[in-house]
């Protein structure tokens, strides 16, 4: 049989059951199509820019298992979690599954991480006759019940019974199942999931609530090549160009935001001069409920803007937010005719191949090219700007600016440099 053939080929140490899940085929002769797969997902209830912020986490743990000195470690696939049922994005019933491709550069990321689509992933098990994905082993994350009441927070990992009813269904799909799903305590850096890892065979491994496992070392090389290696799709690159260069006259020749092709190679600098305009990002709907005593009424933030754009010598002022168009345009009316003030409208093309996720990241592009950005204090969507804008090259006196709740109550936000 094929799989014995393997078993005495190779240096792995299988079992037959496992085996028998790699070999169909002929294929197992080839050590080069032993993969392994590592699946995450996140709480439902987490926005975009925070799933990103998972995803650096799993992708450092993928980078540090490829190059691990324990060779069991070394072929896993982190496989990406499609789009679906987003909260602050508008769905129906269906699952949107919409694939990562569509936001991001898949071949950047491989060059940090190796990433698969789940789509991709299924292809292949159709490929093989395959009707469902049957997935080894599942591991539901939870913290460990009594950290808080001990302040106990040293490094540690235990199975232990679920502290919530296990959910069934994964991504959404109907024909993902498991007959091994576990729950996890654990407290410590997404890395510490390899110990989870080592001591299995599974071949399909899915940790669930990834976002519980924290990051590697926040804000060092690593964190920032993962970080680097996020460029987004290409077309969404293109459009936020296009409107750069036609409502803002600004372009990578005249701002000196040349990045190189492949992020590997890109230089540590702080020359950026950026387009002539500010930036703002507003964000409003939850954050009013949830960070009243945060969030600036209109009034304020129009006095802030124009007295900025007075003090920068600047005529535009580039304005992504989550409000309504009653609320933008009040604002417009409150900076008009003295200042130019520009909003991204995306076309119905756009909307409905890229969807809101796709115009939030073009509305991001666009403040992050600005000569002098203010975003919105504590929201995850700034944050990634000011990642970017550290990416660009930015002096960090142009990106680290919030809009104040007024002139006496003014935070400054966190200044997180990129390192090389
Ligand atoms: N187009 C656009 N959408 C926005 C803007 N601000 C927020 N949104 C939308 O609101 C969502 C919520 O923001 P996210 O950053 O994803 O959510 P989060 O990770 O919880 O982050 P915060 O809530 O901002 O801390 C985004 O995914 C967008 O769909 C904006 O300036 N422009
Ligand atoms: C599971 O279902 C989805 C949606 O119907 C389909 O796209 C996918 O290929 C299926 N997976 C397998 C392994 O058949
Ligand atoms: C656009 O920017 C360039 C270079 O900064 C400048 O020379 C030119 O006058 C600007 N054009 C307009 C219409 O403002």
């Amino acid at each position: 049989m094929v799989c014995i053939k393997f078993l005495a080929f190779s240096i792995w140490i299988v079992s037959i059951s496992y085996c028998e899940d790699v070999c169909y085929k002929d294929k197992c002769q080839n050590i080069k199509e032993y993969f392994r797969y590592l699946f995450y997902d996140v709480n439902p209830p987490e926005g975009f820019n925070l799933r990103r912020d998972v995803y650096m986490r799993m992708a450092v743990l993928a980078h540090k298992l490829k190059y691990s000195k324990n060779p069991v470690l070394n072929n896993f696939l982190l496989v990406l979690p499609p789009w679906s049922h987003l909260v602050h994005w508008s769905y129906n019933e269906y699952p949107e599954h919409i694939p990562w491709s569509k936001f991001f550069d898949i071949s950047s990321l491989n060059l940090f991480a190796p990433v698969i689509e789940l789509h991709e992933y299924f292809s292949q098990l159709r490929s093989n006759k395959y009707t469902k994905l049957i997935i080894d082993d599942i591991y539901i994350l939870q913290h460990f019940e009594d950290m808080f009441e001990t302040g106990n927070f040293e490094e540690r990992w235990k199975i232990e019974k679920c502290l919530q009813p296990p959910k069934l269904r994964f991504f959404y799909y109907t024909n993902i199942t498991s007959n091994n799903v576990k729950c996890l305590s654990f407290h410590g850096p997404a890395t510490k999931l390899s110990e989870v890892l080592a001591q299995t065979q599974a071949r399909t491994v899915l940790f669930e609530h990834a976002e519980v496992a924290l990051h590697d070392t926040f804000g060092d090389k690593i964190y920032w090549q993962a970080r680097r290696s996020m460029r987004f799709n290409t077309h969404l690159r293109e459009i936020a160009n296009e409107y750069r260069k036609k409502y803002l006259n600004s372009s990578d020749e005249n701002d000196n935001t040349f990045l190189a092709l492949d992020w590997r190679y890109d230089k540590p600098k702080r020359n950026a001069l950026g387009g002539p305009y500010l930036s703002i990002h507003l964000r409003r709907r939850d954050f009013l409920r949830g960070r009243a005593d945060e969030v600036p009424d209109l009034n304020s933030v129009a006095e802030q803007i124009s007295d900025k754009l007075g003090e920068l010598q600047l005529q535009k002022v580039f304005i992504a937010t989550d409000t309504s168009q009653k609320e933008y345009d009040e604002l417009k009316s409150k900076l008009i005719p003295k200042y130019e003030v520009y909003r991204y409208i995306a076309s119905e093309d756009v909307e409905d191949e890229y969807f809101e996720g796709g115009v939030a990241i073009i509305d991001q592009i666009l403040c992050s090219y600005a000569r002098y950005f203010m975003g919105t204090s504590e929201s995850t969507f700034s944050f990634r700007i000011q990642e970017e804008r550290e990416i660009l090259g930015f002096p960090t006196t142009t990106t680290f600016n919030v809009l104040c709740k007024d002139k006496n109550n003014c935070k400054t936000p966190s200044v997180w440099k990129i390192v090389y």
